[in-house]
């Protein structure tokens, strides 16, 4: 057995225990009441789950294990030479639960270099989608294509013991992600390089031999990447990619269906997609102003245009945040340092100015300050990643670590099949009725 499915064994099977007894002695304690709003607005703010691997501050932002993202890019351990952290350390984090050491971080990437082999099904599934197909569906379709390789179907099949559960789904959790850059990689290089692919560095970290394998290979994007990819792991558990991976994984579908759903769901505009539609907004706000950086009160009358036509500005908002997002902040300050005169982050800057106060005169969004995706993108464009269209893939490969994890702690937590109940409007009406008569 590898060191850290030991460990993981180890540290998992007490915390089960621990919440078994929790229940027990203290399931009927009360933790919260919810309103009729909550219910038909998109149970905001309910306690309705239990993730282990990150928690989300309103005002502060997430923290990993209660750790916050400046913390993480000090203390996770770092490439040798580098500034930024390497994303195994995140998901060493969000598993085990401490901070790794550097050999503990060496052996995740050692332990994924081995599974990254991809069947060739799966390429040949892809090169029989039209090259129009958005790259989110070809992500999402590809891991469902290597579902034929779920070490958990196959255990399920022959029969297995519940207590068992997490055994095969961290064989299934590791392969997979293991496998994502490389499938990513090869959706990248099919739609916009000719086909022409690049094969892995098995000497280089994950987030690194990623970028490689893009066709990246300058230091500073390798440094962009392992922050890209450390930063968009994890959301706590209610954010739409993480609660669809954790619902799907209820019901016993391996890490494979649930990850595939968990990607639709971060295909949707209102949550990753919104990255790429920052960039196509801007680029689009650029050309309407005949290029160049637009000027303050023309930055103004766009926004104004965007909310006038009934649409969202991308990028700004969230559902739970209420502060700009640690996120932005971090990749805000990997601009300056690295791109500090680059035009389009020019413009992100004079939007993180303007945006805010533009909403707020609104009355209605809750939050007015800029979420992760209102800067991600333009980081990439600065060193030639200038498909928009894929960037939600990208966030796919890092996303999947935090739903991935949380999904294997589902199956060691022995957490149920997930079913809340649903009403319709006239019992709605019905208890309003009750609450207040008619006189
Ligand atoms: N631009 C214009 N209107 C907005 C925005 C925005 N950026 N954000 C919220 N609103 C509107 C929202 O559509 C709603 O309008 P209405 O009452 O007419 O339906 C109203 O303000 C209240 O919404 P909130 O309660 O503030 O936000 P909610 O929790 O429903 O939605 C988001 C959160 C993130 C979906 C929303 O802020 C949004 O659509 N933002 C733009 C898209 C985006 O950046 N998404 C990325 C989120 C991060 N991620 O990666 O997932
Ligand atoms: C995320 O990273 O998942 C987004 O910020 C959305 C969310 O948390 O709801």
């Amino acid at each position: 057995m590898d060191k850290l499915k030991e460990k993981f064994g180890i540290i998992s099977a007490p915390i089960a225990q621990q919440i078994k007894d929790l229940v027990k002695d203290h399931g009927s304690q009360i933790i919260g009441q919810y309103s009729i709003e909550q219910v038909y607005h998109g149970m905001k703010g309910m306690i309705g789950m239990v993730t282990e691997t990150s928690k989300l501050d309103a005002e502060e932002g997430i923290r990993f294990r209660g750790y916050s993202i400046p913390e993480l890019r000090e203390k996770l351990p770092k490439a040798p030479g580098g500034s930024e952290p390497l994303p195994e350390g995140i998901f060493y984090l969000m598993l085990i639960g401490e901070l790794p050491s550097e050999e503990d971080v060496r052996e995740v990437s050692n332990n994924w270099a081995r599974r990254s082999n991809v069947p060739k099904h799966v390429f040949d599934m892809l090169d029989k989608m039209p090259l129009s197909t958005h790259p989110m569906t070809q992500f999402s379709m590809a891991i469902l294509a290597l579902q034929t390789e779920s070490v958990f179907a196959a255990a399920y099949r022959k029969g297995i013991s519940k207590k068992q559960y997490w055994d095969p789904m961290y064989e299934d959790v590791m392969n997979l992600i293991a496998r994502l850059p490389r499938v990513a990689a090869y959706i990248y290089r099919r739609i916009y390089k000719n086909n022409v692919h690049i094969e892995p560095d098995p000497k280089l970290d994950w987030a690194a031999n990623f970028a490689h394998m893009l066709g990246f290979d300058e230091p500073d994007f390798f440094r962009l990447m392992r922050l890209y990819l450390t930063l968009h792991v994890d959301h706590e558990g209610g954010n739409v990619s993480a609660h669809a991976t954790h619902l799907v994984g209820s019901a016993l579908s391996d890490a494979y269906y649930a990850l595939s759903a968990g990607m639709d769901g971060l295909a949707g505009p209102l949550h990753g997609l919104a990255n790429q539609e920052v960039v196509r907004w801007i680029l689009d706000l650029k050309k309407y102003y005949g290029g160049g950086i637009p000027s303050k009160e023309q930055i103004e009358e766009y926004i104004h245009r965007t909310l006038d036509e009934g649409k969202v500005v991308p990028g700004y908002g969230h559902a739970v945040l209420r502060k700009t997002d640690p996120r932005f902040v971090a990749q805000n300050e990997f601009a300056k340092k690295y791109m500090p005169d680059d035009e389009l982050f020019k413009i992100v800057e004079i939007l993180y100015q303007v945006v805010p106060e533009i909403l707020k005169s609104t009355g209605k969004i809750k939050n007015p300050w800029p979420n992760v995706d209102a800067h991600s993108g333009v980081l990439l464009i600065h060193y030639g990643l200038v498909e928009y269209d894929f960037y939600t893939v990208l966030f796919g490969v890092s996303r999947a670590i935090g739903v991935l994890t949380s999904l294997l702690w589902d199956r060691a937590l022995n957490t149920p099949i997930e079913r809340p109940g649903s009403v319709t409007t006239e019992w709605m009406l019905s208890q309003i009725k009750k609450v207040q008569p008619a006189n």
